[in-house]
């Protein structure tokens, strides 16, 4: 009934857009589908819509279809603009009322021929029509009736990339830029179509290619032709380009000495750049700002206001209807962390609701989700109904900083789901967060969401195959918020995996369950995620967060944990919400468990709503968490031949991965909180692991024990490295009964060379290694600890197991400790 054989050796480049052929049984259902495709428009999305559409059902249906530019006398599909379609007196009944990006997909009889007609407003609806069309074709639904509109929920949707002229990606996890390398925008652009392409698919029609972080260079003269050469290549597919700039360019390149907003001389150079701009590209979209916050320049240094910043340079984007999203991650990252009622979530309110109303129409104030920064799990910003006179766009982080960094499953869009639904109860109304930012509550004239998506040039641009349904997600919520997880990800799973029910089950059970178990291991109960923020946001780090003035603080101490935020004895976070939700907050009684250590700070004996105590939930969510990474591997391995080879072992080795370091966060997390809490966990699980063989243990040969730090990032604090030899060896052996096994071997992966690694059981070599992940340090830390998994090894009491380290370059073949589990397999 379904495609017999998945297409070989893919290699995700196609992401979703694959357009694999149908079993002839699943084509006869289109077999009555017309094969001329009749564009009436002539613009570059007109053509893009019109090849697109061809090339879909050509490899789908194996038919030869091709494109005419006027109607003949037989069955056609149609693609136009409703004026368009007009102007060729095609009937259209009643068509429904249609906003600038949306279509309808329907039928009309045209001299009695039936014809398939995707009709828009504007061409970029033509082209989000046919993709609607092409996807429900690989889906395998049933199109022989349609007759459908679909509207975007908001006006901009947009992407931003952190991208750096040199060609590297702040927080992103895919190699270098599609964009930029050594300063400049690259020579081959095809990538940076091939993107366009893929956002146009799920609705995205705009695209800030740089960082945040602005470098100023990106508005010299000589840039903006290159500039208009990646417009030229988004373009086709209806995604306008935008920038993100630095406030102090007219200082740090224009040759005044000043970069105050409210300076007149300032407001010319905004003024003549942008106009500039236009000349060289006509339907350019605007730019993005952060300013005043992580040591970037900003309005403060001259006493001014970020409404003041954003308006004078709104105000020379206005006439060519370009927009500016002013970031709203304003925040002190010098608080000190000694006063207790400081609170860097309070930061974006207090910055900006002050000043609603005081922006232009064509200012767009950009909200990170949460208060903090992308955490596993945060509560909704406050500012979302602090603002009711201001345009809002809600930013979402596709890119997994916080998240496993696409390393790790985590699917973001349940997260989102709650966040866009959650009611702020503003003038105690139903005030959801997605009809704020849409601009339906406070009738504003623009709204939006912005996705930080970071893809890079790895062939399946997210490095994770999985992760792409987070890009995926967040186009389709953009487009519709009300589309569930679970429909979302299904039409992902079909159109990047196929149709075949056991893949799409078990991909989309692991995908929906994946962001409870990446919170489970690394921040449950809403304490953030317990990660190494000062350096690269990835392992265990839960010391980090504290002493010092970034404010990402859980106050973890001997008696108990979480930030005190309540009105009456914290920070008072809390009052920046309407009174229904500060009551949902404010007191331990209705607090949800899962947002309890972001709202208080309770003693570890503190009892849940479930039942459990705040540190027992901890240890068990922590080895759940686990256990749940470890079953996405047995699970993934029973798809082994329904997926084409190479996204299957790709994706296997990353789960297999993924599972390894969730025990490291596991143990991390659960040794840091017994040591600080001296309270024991009642399932006996923490501290004791008898299992386990410590390298520091074992008989060493050019091995030396090394203390790891911090001390949670090693198994008991320590680790063996190899330094100054070529090779070093470290021998054990094993005491129990003779059987079938499993061995564990935890060594480090820093990203310093590669080391080579082999597993000797009795002289014979059972397995070898090279130590080659590229992980985000260079140090032997939670970072770069990895598991590496030898199953099926026939073991008798007084087994000798030698593990041999052959350090490359920096790393040092270091080695934390052995594990022996009995193979049920
Ligand atoms: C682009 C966090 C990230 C930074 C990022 C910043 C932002 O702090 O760690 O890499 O900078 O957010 O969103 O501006």
């Amino acid at each position: 009934m379904f495609a017999a054989k998945p297409t070989p050796a893919e290699t995700g480049a196609e992401a979703w857009l694959r357009y694999a052929p149908l079993s002839p049984e699943q084509a006869k259902q289109y077999s009555t589908l017309p094969t001329t495709v009749v564009a009436f428009g002539d613009s570059a999305v007109s053509i893009s819509a019109q090849n697109e559409l061809i090339r879909g059902l050509h490899d789908m249906l194996g038919r030869d279809v091709h494109g005419a530019r006027s109607l003949a006398s037989e069955s056609a599909i149609i693609l136009g603009t409703l004026s368009e379609l007009h102007s060729q007196n095609i009937p259209l009944g009643k068509p429904p009322a249609l906003s600038k990006d949306g279509y309808w997909l329907t039928h009309t009889m045209i001299s009695r021929h039936d014809c398939l007609m995707i009709a828009a407003q504007s061409d970029r609806g033509v082209l989000y029509g046919v993709f609607g069309l092409l996807s429900k074709i690989t889906r395998l639904q049933d199109i022989r009736s349609l007759d459908q509109a679909q509207q975007p929920y908001v006006p901009l949707r947009w992407v931003n990339q952190w991208d750096n002229l040199d060609g590297h990606i702040e927080r992103g996890y895919a190699g270098p830029s599609i964009f930029f390398a050594d300063g400049k925008v690259r020579d081959d652009l095809t990538r940076a179509g091939q993107y366009a392409r893929l956002l146009a698919s799920v609705g995205i029609n705009g695209c800030a290619v740089n960082n945040v972080n602005a470098n100023p260079n990106a508005l010299k003269d000589d840039f903006i032709p290159q500039l208009a050469r990646m417009a030229d290549a988004f373009r086709p597919w209806g995604v306008q380009l935008a920038l993100s700039v630095d406030l102090s360019s007219p200082k740090a390149i224009g040759g005044l000495d000043t970069f105050d907003p409210l300076d007149p001389a300032v407001g010319e150079w905004w003024n003549r750049k942008v106009d500039q701009i236009y000349r060289a590209i006509p339907d350019f979209g605007g730019f993005v700002m952060k300013a005043d916050s992580e040591g970037r320049a900003g309005p403060a240094s001259y006493g001014r206001t970020p409404a003041d910043a954003a308006n004078a340079i709104a105000r020379a984007l206005a006439p060519h209807g370009g927009v500016i999203f002013y970031r709203a991650f304003v925040y002190d990252h010098h608080l000190d962390w000694r006063n207790l009622k400081n609170d860097r979530a309070r930061a974006a309110y207090d910055i900006f609701h002050p000043l609603d109303g005081k922006f232009d129409d064509n200012v767009i104030v950009q909200i990170k989700h949460g208060p903090i920064d992308f955490q596993v799990r945060e509560p909704v910003s406050p500012l979302f109904g602090g603002l009711t006179q201001t345009n809002e766009a809600i930013e979402l982080q596709i890119t997994q900083e916080y998240t496993g960094q696409q390393r790790h499953l985590c699917f973001l869009a349940p997260m989102w789901k709650e966040i866009l639904d959650f009611d702020l109860r503003v003038s105690d109304q139903h005030t959801p967060v997605k009809e704020i930012v849409a601009g339906k509550v406070f009738h504003r004239p623009a709204g939006g969401f912005v996705g930080v998506a970071n893809v890079g040039m790895d062939t399946n641009w997210m490095h994770h195959s999985l992760a792409l349904a987070n890009l995926f997600a967040f186009g389709r919520l953009a487009w519709n918020p009300e589309l569930s997880a679970e429909t979302i990800v299904d039409e992902w799973t079909r159109l990047t995996f196929g149709n075949d029910p056991q893949v799409v089950s078990t991909i989309t059970q692991m995908q929906l369950s994946s962001w409870h178990t990446y919170e489970n291991y690394t921040g449950p109960l809403g304490v953030g995620t317990l990660t190494n923020i000062v350096g690269p946001h990835y392992g265990p780090g839960p010391e980090s967060s504290e002493r010092n003035g970034w404010g990402q603080w859980h106050r973890a101490d001997k008696k108990g944990m979480g930030m005190d935020r309540t009105i009456a004895t914290g920070t008072g976070y809390i009052g920046q919400y309407s009174p229904q939700v500060q009551k949902l907050y404010e007191g331990l009684t209705d607090c949800p468990d899962n947002l309890l250590l972001f709202f208080h700070h309770v003693p570890y004996t503190h009892e849940l709503h479930c039942g459990k105590t705040v540190i027992q939930f901890m240890y068990d969510a922590h080895y759940d968490g686990a256990e749940s990474a470890h079953r996405y591997v047995t699970e993934w391995e029973k798809l082994d031949s329904k997926i084409d080879p190479q996204r299957y072992r790709d994706v296997l080795l990353l789960l297999k991965y993924q599972a390894g370091h969730a025990i490291v966060w596991r143990d991390a997390i659960c040794d840091w909180l017994n040591r600080l809490s001296g309270i024991a966990d009642d399932k006996g699980r923490v501290g004791h692991h008898s299992d386990r063989f410590e390298a520091e243990d074992m008989e060493l040969r050019g091995y030396v024990p090394v203390n790891v730090t911090p001390i949670e990032a090693a198994s008991r604090g320590k680790a063996v490295t190899c330094q100054g030899a070529q090779q070093c060896s470290a021998k054990f052996q094993f005491k129990g009964q003779p059987g079938r096994y499993q061995i564990e071997v935890q060594y480090f992966d820093p990203n310093d060379g590669s080391s080579r690694f082999a597993l000797e059981v009795d002289g014979h070599k059972v397995d070898e290694w090279l130590a080659d992940n590229d992980l985000p340090t260079k140090n032997v830390d939670a970072d770069s600890s990895t598991r590496r998994t030898i199953p099926g090894i026939a073991l008798k009491p007084g087994a000798e197991i030698e593990i041999d380290g052959t350090p490359g370059d920096e790393d040092p073949a270091a080695l934390d400790y052995v594990e022996i589990h009995a193979d049920s397999r």
